[in-house]
């Protein structure tokens, strides 16, 4: 198979969101995820010694927006207008931000841990919900169309409302239906409910 995306054995973060990028787009792609043994091994090897990396032939891509992006562009989930294309590369650069700015707890004793994870909740994780929803036209980001900022946008989205995060409740969202909103549109397009059965 010509195209790869390789990441770990777990369907969540950049890799999920690569994963379900490949398969709105209709790309057939081969799936490979590695233990943590073969992880180690690969590393040193791998472009920016993280994952996920896609390889197209001959060539390898890392970075998740960089791939979000090849794809996006490639399979029409990517605005061709250079600013509301700029705008969903922001929109992504957000998510990433997202990641960054959750409170690492592992140090620190429960009430701080609690007091930590709530305050994000509540402060910088709430104004980026803020901001994004005024972005959204419904139920996408640019409306009708899926594109791979959405799917970004499920991807995170989905690992809070699953509560995969300690102190941080998936009601932080109730207060902004138009994220919601995607998050649902996104769930029920064809293609990712279709990745989704046939990993079951
Ligand atoms: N900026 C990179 C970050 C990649 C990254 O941190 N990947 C994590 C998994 S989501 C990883 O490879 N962690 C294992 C490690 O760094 O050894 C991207 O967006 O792809």
């Amino acid at each position: 198979m010509a195209i790869s995306l390789t990441y770990f054995d777990f369907e969540g973060s950049r890799g999920l969101e690569c994963r379900l990028a490949l398969a709105a787009a209709g790309v057939a792609f081969e799936d490979v995820r590695l233990s943590r043994e073969q992880w180690t091994a690969l590393k040193p090897k791998t472009l920016y010694g993280a994952l996920p990396q896609l390889t197209d032939g001959d060539r390898t891509l890392a970075q998740s927006n960089a791939i979000l992006g090849y794809i996006g562009r490639g399979h029409g989930l990517f605005p061709a207008d250079p600013w509301l294309a700029a705008q969903h590369d922001a929109v992504m650069l957000s998510v990433e931000d997202v990641r960054a700015k959750l409170p690492d707890i592992k140090l620190l004793s429960e009430g701080e841990k609690k007091a930590a994870r709530e305050a994000f909740a509540a402060g910088w994780l709430s104004q980026w919900a803020t901001s994004v929803s005024a972005q959204i036209q419904g139920p996408f980001l640019a409306g009708e169309k899926l594109s791979v900022a959405d799917i970004k946008l499920y991807v995170v989205l989905r690992s809070y409302l699953k509560g995969t995060y300690d102190f941080v409740p998936a009601s932080t969202f109730d207060r902004f239906p138009k994220l919601l909103a995607l998050y649902a549109a996104v769930e029920a397009h064809p293609a990712i409910r279709g990745y989704f059965a046939a990993r079951a």
